[in-house]
């Protein structure tokens, strides 16, 4: 059983729990999910393009676009979403269960200013399992407040194989990436930071 290095608000954090030679070889299962699912930016239903790319690997995939937020069978351009990496489904049975495997594992890509707003995850019909979330490349700037919107928030950075785990109490927190810092990792060539998230959806 691997123990959370920190716990931060009920975040269990794994600091690097990834070794360099595992990320890079995910970062090798990225590209080739990445060739049959392309990034795409999100376009809120607000109508606003949101500044970091994603796409999926699953049953479903995480969409957004002016009719609104929804996980989704298929990539935008109509194949349906490559399978979760094996090295993914790895990290998810060591830390989560070995009972139930993810059903979306989202790829978020940031390049230097793209950032998240503080938000709620809250589109899976259930919310018993926790969310697992791995970082890759250069550092982000994660910032944890509350399970209603407001009152004060905490920080941390999130480096490069660091794995956070939320359940229970947080799995409903508003979360968010303030900011980037380029050229904190060598791991991409082009910079930049990847961040895949585990969700049980349904
Ligand atoms: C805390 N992604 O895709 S992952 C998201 O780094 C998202 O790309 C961020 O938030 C990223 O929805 C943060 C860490 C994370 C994910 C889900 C959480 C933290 C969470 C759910 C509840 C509480
Ligand atoms: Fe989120």
């Amino acid at each position: 059983m691997t123990r959370p290095t920190i716990s931060i608000r009920g975040v269990d954090v794994f600091e690097a729990y990834l070794s360099p030679p595992e990320q890079q070889a995910l970062v090798e299962d990225l590209r080739a999910v990445i060739r049959q699912a392309p990034l795409f930016s999100p376009v809120t239903p607000g109508g606003r393009r949101m500044s970091v790319r994603m796409t999926s690997a699953g049953r479903y995939g995480w969409v957004s676009d002016r009719s609104g937020y929804r996980y989704a069978s298929h990539h935008p351009d109509g194949d349906a979403w490559p399978p979760i990496p094996e090295r993914v489904l790895a990290v998810w049975r060591d830390l989560v269960s070995p009972e139930r495997a993810p059903d979306c594992c989202l790829v978020n890509w940031y390049d230097e200013g793209a950032r998240m707003g503080l938000h709620q995850d809250r589109d899976e019909a259930d919310f018993g399992w926790p969310v697992l979330s791995l970082s890759l490349g250069d550092e982000g700037l994660f910032r944890i407040g509350n399970t209603t919107r407001g009152g004060k928030t905490e920080s941390i950075w999130l480096r490069s194989g660091d794995v956070l785990r939320m359940g229970g109490e947080v799995r409903l927190v508003y979360h968010g990436i303030d900011r980037v810092k380029p050229g904190s990792s060598t791991l991409l060539p082009r910079g930049g930071r990847i961040n895949l998230t585990l969700r049980v959806v349904d």
